[in-house]
């Protein structure tokens, strides 16, 4: 089985409401996909408020943070749940650097991002916040723990 696979994660990746309303969903699941990362869970989301602020807890004292809640809960975003060996940093890695002018040509925000407040994605930054943060987006029925029907060379 997958999931009993050593070193096998999951993460919580969210395309935020500036990636939906410029249409950039196809391209940005297409890259996990490709990757070879397990899709567990999707889903279009409208978030409320208060979920914003759990997610976002640990920013509360930030300048940025009622922008960053005001931003998350403009429109809807789509919630996802990725599982795979070392999908944690991987997916940072796909994702680049927080400041899009930062991250690298090839990443997620160095090819379709430029402010730091609209950069279209968000990935859990550690294995317990990937558990904390599926937990709080998704329940349990919305999630499918399964196995792909492929020749296992493939992953
Ligand atoms: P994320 O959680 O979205 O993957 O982002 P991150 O770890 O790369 O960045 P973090 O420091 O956790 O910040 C979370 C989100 O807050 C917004 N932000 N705005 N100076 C600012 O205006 C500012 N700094 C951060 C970004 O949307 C960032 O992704």
């Amino acid at each position: 089985l997958v999931a009993a696979m050593e070193g096998v994660e999951e993460t919580y990746i969210m395309i935020k409401p500036d990636g939906v309303q410029r249409g950039l969903v196809g391209e940005i699941i297409s890259r996990f996909e490709k990757k070879g990362f397990l899709l567990k869970g999707l889903k279009l989301f409208q978030c409320p408020k208060e979920l914003a602020e759990e997610h976002y807890k640990d920013l509360k004292d930030k300048s940025f943070y009622p922008k960053l809640i005001d931003y998350i809960t403009s429109g809807p975003v789509v919630c996802m749940a990725w599982e795979g060996v070392g999908v944690v940093a991987s997916s940072r890695k796909l994702i680049g650097a927080t400041n899009p002018l930062q991250a690298e040509p090839g990443t997620i925000r160095g090819d379709l991002a430029v402010q730091t407040g609209r950069n279209v994605v968000h990935g859990s930054d550690s294995p317990e916040n990937g558990h904390r943060e599926i937990d709080l987006w998704f329940k349990e029925g919305e999630l499918c723990h399964w196995v792909p029907a492929q020749a296992p060379w493939l992953r």
